[in-house]
């Protein structure tokens, strides 16, 4: 049996499944396209060869991952914003083989690139692999507190077991029409947005990429839209600047979309009450992760409680476990959210002992802490102070911390997250300079922005003759986001 979002797709031939700037493109389209690139890649099971993928999104980022997994391939998204060091560690620590780019990229790799542009636009004599469905399927890399980002491998199964639970209790069908501006290199965007989107046969409209106006412009034409709480702070603020006709036309346009949904990091009560006001929505949020897909969520019909991220998806079993691993049953008390579902991930790729530690009895800790309180939860924060997230992103602070270390007038540093209403928190970076030297915030961020992607790039900066230290000698963390957070820091 070939993998069955292929065969899935293939029931939808004459529908557009994608909009994109190059115009629409049906399911028949698309697959033809794989098709192509299928043959491309040799025609032959590639036995999970991890191929990697840039292209800005559209129709050619679907197909590209469609031929990969029509072959056997492990596909790997990448961040066409990422600058060449991260686009390198990735490629060298899955062992990438190749880099299906489109032509805007393709000349990031030369020797390894299969340039989108001189590929056939199909191949019709070609026929899908056999892949089991507990083949690896998908490299996602994430951040965790051990330094550099970890490959997220999930198989077939996995990616299937993350998209039904979501088409069931989201009510996707093939009427719906999407309106996508997220990056496909997450879990967020690639699952959630377009995989929920194909498997159910609907049409995906890819924008390049997230710019306020255009959504407002678009919302009209859509029937859902999915958000990291950052788009919709920076919607608010463009349809609050905006004349009362142009609001009066964006907020109209709200009537055709039957569900928002924010997620990827916590949704601040102001927002959600803000955009009920302006579009009439109240924002379904929900809560994932790249290992497990998403787990809980506020329900599609029946009450979303601002503030909260709902109960457990179809399939998912939740559990909250106090620092001695022993499950915490009462309301209202906290506990690290362990996870058990279909969802979930293989392993981090060729790290064992670090996804052996990831689970306990066969539950995967998160490191989030929750409570649970009249039946859905509700997210605390993170068990460990090095991650951060970001404008939705994860990133870890050691990390950000190694690579500022690298820099030849920096001594030593800390990075934290420090709340911030645009992004919810900011990377922020305490520096201690090297004698003879003197650091700018500017000057750290230009170096940065070489090394980093750009949501790791520090936005603040705090020059200290040392790092404050505790009695075992570890950076008082803590101690140093109260200072950042201080009012008279800002
Ligand atoms: C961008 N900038 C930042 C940050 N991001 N500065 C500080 N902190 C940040 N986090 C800077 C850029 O360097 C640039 O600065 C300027 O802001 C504008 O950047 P631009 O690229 O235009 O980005 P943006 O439009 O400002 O980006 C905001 C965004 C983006 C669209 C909200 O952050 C985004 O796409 N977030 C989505 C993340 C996501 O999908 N996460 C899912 C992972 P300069 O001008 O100086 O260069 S989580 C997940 O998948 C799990 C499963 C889940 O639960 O969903
Ligand atoms: P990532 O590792 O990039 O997949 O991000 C997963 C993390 O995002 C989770 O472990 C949470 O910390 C965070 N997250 C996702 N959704 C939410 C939410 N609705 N509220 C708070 N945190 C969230």
């Amino acid at each position: 049996m070939e993998s069955s979002i292929i065969s899935r797709l293939e029931a939808f031939a004459t529908r557009t499944a994608v909009e994109d700037a190059s115009g629409l493109h049906t399911y028949a389209e698309l697959l033809a396209r794989a098709r192509g690139i299928a043959v491309a890649l040799g025609g032959q099971d590639l036995n999970e060869t991890r191929i990697a993928v840039l292209t800005d999104p559209g129709a050619d980022f679907a197909a590209a991952l469609l031929g990969i997994w029509m072959v056997g391939g492990i596909a790997i998204p990448l961040c066409r914003d990422h600058p060449a060091p991260e686009i390198s560690y990735v490629l060298e620590d899955s062992g990438a083989i190749r880099v299906i780019a489109d032509q805007a990229h393709a000349s990031r790799f030369r020797h390894i690139t299969l340039c989108l542009e001189g590929l056939p636009k199909d191949a019709p004599q070609f026929q899908p692999c056999v892949v089991a469905p507990d083949r690896r399927a998908l490299m996602l890399y994430t951040s965790g507190t051990t330094g550099r980002s970890k490959g997220v491998v999930t198989t077939h199964a996995q990616v299937e077991a993350m998209i039904c639970p979501l088409v069931s209790a989201w009510g996707w069908s093939e009427r719906d029409h999407i309106l996508h501006v997220l990056p496909l290199h997450h879990a967020h965007g690639l699952v959630n947005a377009l995989l929920c989107c194909l498997w159910s046969g609907a049409t995906c409209l890819m924008l390049p990429r997230f710019v306020a106006c255009d959504v407002w412009d678009r919302l009209g034409q859509v029937t859902l839209f999915m958000g990291v709480p950052t788009m919709y702070r920076r919607l608010l603020e463009v349809w609050e600047q905006a004349g009362s006709r142009q609001r009066s036309k964006w907020s109209t346009g709200c009537s055709s979309v039957r569900l928002m949904v924010s997620g990827s990091s916590a949704l601040p009560a102001d927002i959600f009450v803000r955009w009920e006001k302006v579009t009439g929505h109240r924002l379904l949020e929900r809560y994932g992760m790249t290992e497990i897909g998403m787990a809980l969520s506020n329900p599609l019909t029946g009450e979303r409680r601002p503030g909260t991220v709902g109960v457990p998806l179809p399939g998912v079993e939740v559990r909250l476990v106090d620092e001695l691993g022993q499950v915490v049953d009462s309301e209202g008390q906290a506990g690290e959210l362990q996870v058990k579902s279909p969802s979930v991930f293989q392993e981090y790729w060729r790290r064992p002992e670090a996804t052996e530690v990831s689970f306990q009895r066969g539950w995967f800790s998160t490191g989030d802490v929750a409570t649970v309180e009249h039946g859905y939860y509700r997210i605390l924060g993170r068990k460990s102070v090095d991650i951060i997230k970001t404008g939705g992103y994860k990133v870890s602070a050691l990390e950000i911390e190694n690579v500022l270390r690298s820099h030849a007038a920096v001594a030593d540093c800390a990075i934290v997250g420090v709340v911030d209403e645009d992004w919810g928190e900011a990377v922020c970076a305490a520096v201690v300079p090297n004698p003879g030297f003197t650091l700018t915030l500017d000057t750290l961020r230009l170096w940065a922005k070489g090394q980093l992607a750009y949501y790791k790039v520090p936005t603040r900066i705090r020059i200290l003759n040392a790092l404050p230290l505790n009695s075992t000698g570890k950076v008082q963390k803590v101690a140093l986001r109260a200072a950042f957070e201080a009012p008279q820091a800002r």
